[in-house]
């Protein structure tokens, strides 16, 4: 009888971190309300978490700036030679395909020596939600 109960308390508990798992992929508006701007403030990633399968959105006047992916090294010190990818359409998702670093900078004038760059750090999701109920959910 208690064993059976402490099965069905586990069934619970799976069954309350199945619904907490997140749903859909998210897209992160960088800099929120303001965009990617020269104002974007550097402390924006902070707390947030970002899983594979999320994007990043970049708005922005196209023209004023753009989305430059780089590497580690170039972006401490801002140099976009051999970048990884130029964004310029002002409207610019970039889905975060793979867990990992991804560091973006704006290549733009100096706007990147002023603080207009972006490391995001992607995780994986620690275990997929399962296409259909566990057999325990079923019986009863
Ligand atoms: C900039 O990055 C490129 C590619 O990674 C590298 O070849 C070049 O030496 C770097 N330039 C400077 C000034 O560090
Ligand atoms: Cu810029």
């Amino acid at each position: 009888m208690a064993s059976r109960q402490v099965l069905l308390l586990a069934a619970a508990a799976v069954g309350v971190m199945v619904l907490l798992a997140p749903a859909s992929a998210e897209v992160f508006m960088v800099g929120d309300a303001a965009g990617w701007t020269l104002k974007y403030p550097p402390t924006w990633a902070d707390g947030k978490t970002f899983v594979v399968g999320d994007s990043l959105m970049f708005m922005y006047p196209a023209g004023e700036h753009t989305v430059v992916e780089v590497g580690g090294m170039e972006f401490m010190t801002c140099n976009v030679t051999g970048n990884k990818g130029i964004w310029n359409s002002g409207s610019d998702t970039i889905t975060l395909s793979k867990s990992g670093k991804r560091w973006f900078v704006c290549g733009v004038s100096d706007h990147c020596a002023q603080g207009m760059k972006l490391v995001v750090t992607v995780v994986d999701v620690a275990t997929p939600a399962p296409a259909s109920p566990p057999e325990s959910f079923r019986c009863c």
